[in-house]
């Protein structure tokens, strides 16, 4: 493979609504993220991530379109959007855009005039007639319940595998396809570098049989990762990706590593990159509403199945949909600064392009609300409709909401100690966690030792360093809540990666100075303390390895 542009750079999302209101409206917008470029260049990252800023009603803040040409009013204009790419531009950072393409909003003019039965819309959608007076098929959708909603008008059902206001697009209709050729052209040629592809493996459906009995999502092995799949996105590849160097990483829900690679193998000319969960799932069973506690081990086994299965791929830890990794992961109460650099360490030195969430650079962490009048968020609220229908126990249930709600990372950025934490002037779309008074860039950026610091350290030191951008990944040590593994390139030049992603102290893999210390400190000892991870070079000639590698499981 020819060296791609997108290899060595580090990617950072912003969830519009939450990142910074320009105009007092309690809503983030371009030019607040326009003001935050700075911020943001000298932070270190060089891609945005931006969660959909196109027109919307709003049920799945933004992940319902109604306009893929046009930019929400509560954003901005489209003359802000050029301005943003112009100005990022300047900086050396580049835009990609997400892209909601399984489905648009009802809103969208291409459902009502398909719900009309218009000639050329008419198949935009899954239409299904009822069977017998009853649903067209018992699928069960990711929010939980029902897939299929009845048009009076047309007589007939429409599938949506998320809420009811987002109808799934219709992927064997070769119009479908062409008008999302002509949607990504579009914003590619005002110059953004790439997508991130909302639920790409699901947009091609085999068959609306029912499917196997399962207790989540039902039907999804007529949808998930299908061969149509693989040649709509050969199609896009060809036609509208390659030709313009994009990057695209696409949101793969339940893949295995082997439809990874089928998905991002660059000879097959698919994907750039896939986001894959089973890491996130590893403090639940299956699914986020069956919590279990977390175990670092698990999590150290996963990472390393995918370290090792993928030559290069994505890693991340947050995003708009997660709890916040160091209220997940780490140890907010009592060790927010060494367990919050611990995992910005971890994150920097696994193999793979690094995506950071807004916020995660300060130790943001999950929303401290008190009731379910303080959520927005649609999935968490139709999940709290089904338990109160269900006669589940309350109390139970509003703790996994607590933990496991989206609204836990979509609580406005913390910039200040003020009231509105910097964000806005005017009241919040969304409450604003009370650790802003401490937790907060402007704290931050006065306090060298800071996790903001820590990350502009360890950014600028990444880019210059050819084992974390080049090397291979070989776990060398797993035992508990202690992991080690190294980054070599083929000439030989390493590092060693420890942690110990705990409270209690454990034997440290090997001691002697190092180059980051989630303490301040310049040398590992024989313990590692709690949350204590350090790099360190490994000296030139060490080779316990004898030339092998595990690159392969
Ligand atoms: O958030 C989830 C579970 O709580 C996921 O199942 C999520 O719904 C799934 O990863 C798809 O997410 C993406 O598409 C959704 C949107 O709501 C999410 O915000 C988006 O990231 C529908 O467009
Ligand atoms: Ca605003």
């Amino acid at each position: 493979m020819g060296q791609v542009w997108w290899k060595d750079k580090v990617i950072y999302q912003i969830y519009p609504r939450s990142f910074c209101d320009s105009n007092g409206d309690g809503i983030g917008d371009i030019p607040g993220i326009i003001s935050k470029l700075d911020y943001l260049k000298e932070l270190g990252v060089d891609l945005l991530w931006i969660s959909p800023l196109y027109a919307s009603p709003n049920y799945d803040n933004g992940y319902d379109i109604s306009d893929y040409y046009a930019i929400h009013s509560d954003f901005g204009t489209m003359a802000d959007f050029d301005r943003l790419v112009a100005e990022a531009g300047r900086r050396g950072i580049g835009i990609i855009m997400d892209m909601v393409i399984n489905h648009t909003s009802t809103d969208h003019p291409w459902f009502q005039k398909s719900m009309r039965g218009e000639e050329s819309y008419k198949d935009f959608y899954i239409w299904q007639p009822g069977k017998g007076g009853k649903k067209p098929n018992k699928w069960t959708g990711f929010f939980g319940g029902d897939t299929w909603e009845y048009v009076e008008e047309r007589g007939e059902y429409y599938l949506h595998l998320f809420a009811k206001e987002q109808a799934d697009l219709n992927y064997r209709n070769p119009l479908v396809v062409e008008a999302m050729e002509e949607v990504m052209t579009f914003w590619l040629d005002k110059g953004v570098k790439g997508f991130r592809l909302d639920v790409i493996n699901i947009i091609h459906k085999d068959s609306l049989e029912d499917g196997a009995f399962r207790p989540v999502l039902r039907g999804s092995e007529f949808y998930l990762s299908r061969p149509g799949l693989h040649v709509l996105l050969k199609n896009f590849h060809q036609k509208i990706w390659a030709p313009h160097e994009a990057y695209t990483v696409g949101e793969t829900v339940f893949v295995d590593p082997d439809e990874a690679r089928r998905l991002t193998d660059p000879d097959r000319k698919e994907l750039s990159a896939i986001f894959a969960f089973e890491h996130m799932e590893t403090d639940c069973f299956g699914v986020k509403w069956f919590p279990r506690s977390f175990s670092p081990g698990r999590f150290f086994k996963v990472l390393a199945k995918w370290q090792a299965a993928l030559p290069w791929n994505t890693v991340y830890f947050e995003n708009h949909d997660q709890p916040r990794s160091l209220s997940r992961f780490g140890d907010p109460e009592a060790y927010p600064r060494e367990s919050g650099k611990a995992l910005a360490l971890l994150l920097l030195s696994l193999r793979g392009t690094p995506f950071i969430y807004q916020g995660q650079e300060i130790g943001m962490t999950n929303f401290d609300f008190t009731s379910m009048d303080q959520v927005e968020d649609v999935e968490s609220r139709q999940v709290w409709s089904i338990i109160r229908k269900a006669h589940f126990p309350r109390g139970l249930y509003w703790k996994v909401i607590r933990a496991k709600s989206r609204d836990n990372a979509r609580t406005p950025m913390q910039w200040s100690g003020e009231a509105g934490a910097g964000f806005t002037t005017g009241k919040p779309w969304l409450g604003i966690n009370h650790n802003h008074v401490t937790c907060n860039v402007a704290e931050e950026e006065g306090d060298p030792d800071s996790l903001l610091h820590f990350y502009r350290r360890l950014l600028a030191y990444r880019k210059g360093s050819a084992p974390l951008l080049e090397g291979d990944f070989h776990e060398v040590y797993r035992e508990g809540s202690v992991w080690a593994f190294e980054r070599r390139t083929e000439e030989g030049e390493g590092l060693l990666f420890q942690i110990n992603l705990s409270a209690k102290p454990s034997r440290a893999h090997r001691s002697g100075p190092c180059l980051f210390s989630s303490y301040e400190e310049d040398r590992v000892g024989e313990t590692l303390r709690p949350y204590e991870a350090a790099l360190m070079e490994i000296p030139v000639g060490d080779d316990d390895r004898k030339g092998e590698s595990n690159d392969k499981e």
